[in-house]
């Protein structure tokens, strides 16, 4: 079949809008009609060049909304009709890391997956000919997209897809790092770096949790209101302060014997100069920083060994520690039932011959997440 698709055609280009060919799916695959798409950070990351991944020309885009059109041989787990968010991070339930349970990373395609492939290594794009690569196994710049059947949530059909389709990476990765991967507890103080849309899901995570101190960090002032509109208790610009590290150790000491420090703090910047000041304003003895910023090519964190020695956790998170198939339903629910917010954060609508702007808009700081629709 013919599909309207954004291609990737080279690292830095920006993409071009064209009809391109799509096979129909094959056994345990299924075809897909994107209704939605939101613009993450990450889909931005791979475009510049600076994903060691990276590969071109391929349709990107992760973080969809759609209906399912027809399923190939032996698929059993969704049907024709069923509403769907595809999964970056699939569920298979078999491969030794679902069975651990210990981890969402799922093995059973992220060989493929990381080659711009279907698991049986072949492509279902191209354009006269020629072969376009699949991106992290979704490809939701595509109206029409093929994807295996355990990459694919089952959600609820009254569920708005210009609005869920940011389940699929932003929301579940921000909420997903504080409840999956931190575990923060109520009461917790936690600082926040980087206010984007992965940070603004991060502090409506904490309040869910019911942390006390939520400090929000971001050098574009304008974020500070975004940030309070989410639960945000405090603000600090580090371009305001001194030592941003010193600020926030300030800023939380507490108990007799006043060591400051933060139980939690996120990196959601993907800059690993930001990774190590999270890290180095994490209480002494128990802070936890958790890393969710993803950095390019070549790229390494670095700190005192003594950060560690006395006690500070460094860890990290893909997709918020979820298990798509299993927790992604349950996300889209709370958002019907009030319990999470999106619509706010959703500040531009684009018909997809607009994508271009969507990247702008995030290169000027102007917006949380750009949604496309098709
Ligand atoms: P975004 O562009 O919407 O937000 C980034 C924010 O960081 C902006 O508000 C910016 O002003 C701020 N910032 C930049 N430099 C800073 C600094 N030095 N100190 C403080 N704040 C600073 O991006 P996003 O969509 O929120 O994504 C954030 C990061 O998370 C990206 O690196 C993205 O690739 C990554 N990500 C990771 C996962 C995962 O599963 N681990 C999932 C989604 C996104
Ligand atoms: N391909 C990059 C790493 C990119 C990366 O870390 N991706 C995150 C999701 S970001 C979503 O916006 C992820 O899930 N990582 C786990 C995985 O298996 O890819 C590189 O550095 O090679
Ligand atoms: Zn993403």
């Amino acid at each position: 079949m013919k599909t309207r698709a954004a291609v990737a055609v080279g690292a830095g280009k920006p993409l071009e809008v064209m009809e391109v060919d799509l096979e129909g799916p094959r056994a345990g695959e299924v075809l897909v009609e994107v209704k939605a798409t939101g613009i993450c950070h990450t889909d931005e990351f791979t475009l510049s060049g600076a994903d060691p991944e990276g590969i071109f020309p391929a349709i990107l885009g992760h973080e969809g909304a759609g209906v399912v059109v027809d399923v190939g041989p032996g698929v059993e787990s969704v049907k024709k009709g069923d509403h769907v968010i595809p999964l970056y991070t699939p569920e298979c339930r078999q491969c030794p890391s679902c069975l651990s349970r210990k981890t969402n990373l799922c093995t059973a395609i992220r060989a493929t997956q990381g080659q711009g492939l279907m698991p049986d290594g072949s492509s279902r794009f191209s354009v006269g000919g020629e072969k376009l690569f699949h991106y992290m196994g979704c490809s939701t710049f595509s109206n029409f997209t093929v994807l295996p059947e355990i990459a694919l949530a089952k959600v609820n059909p009254d569920a708005p897809f210009d609005k869920i389709c940011y389940i699929g990476c932003g929301v579940t990765t921000g909420i997903g790092a504080v409840i999956n991967t931190a575990r923060v507890e109520a009461g917790a103080t936690a600082a926040v770096f980087g206010l984007g849309g992965i940070g603004l899901n991060v502090i409506q995570g904490l309040r869910l949790a019911g942390a006390d101190m939520i400090i929000g960090v971001d050098i574009n002032n304008d974020k500070k209101e975004w940030g309070e509109r989410f639960g945000m208790t405090h603000f600090v610009n580090p371009k305001e302060v001194d030592d941003v590290v010193a600020e926030i150790v300030n800023m939380t000491k507490r108990g007799a014997d006043q060591i400051g420090g933060a139980d939690y703090t996120f990196d959601c910047t993907g800059n690993v100069k930001v990774m190590r000041q999270a890290l180095e304003c994490a209480h002494r003895g128990w802070g936890e920083s958790i890393v969710i910023g993803v950095a390019g090519a070549g790229q390494e964190i670095a700190t005192r060994p003594f950060q560690l020695v006395t006690g500070r956790v460094w860890k990290g998170t893909a997709f918020g520690g979820a298990r798509g198939r299993t927790d992604v339903p349950k996300i889209v629910d709370w958002y019907m039932d009030g319990k999470i917010e999106i619509d706010p954060m959703i500040t531009h609508t684009l018909p997809l011959e607009d994508i271009n702007k969507g990247f702008d808009l995030m290169h000027e700081g102007k917006s949380i997440r750009s949604v496309v629709v098709f």
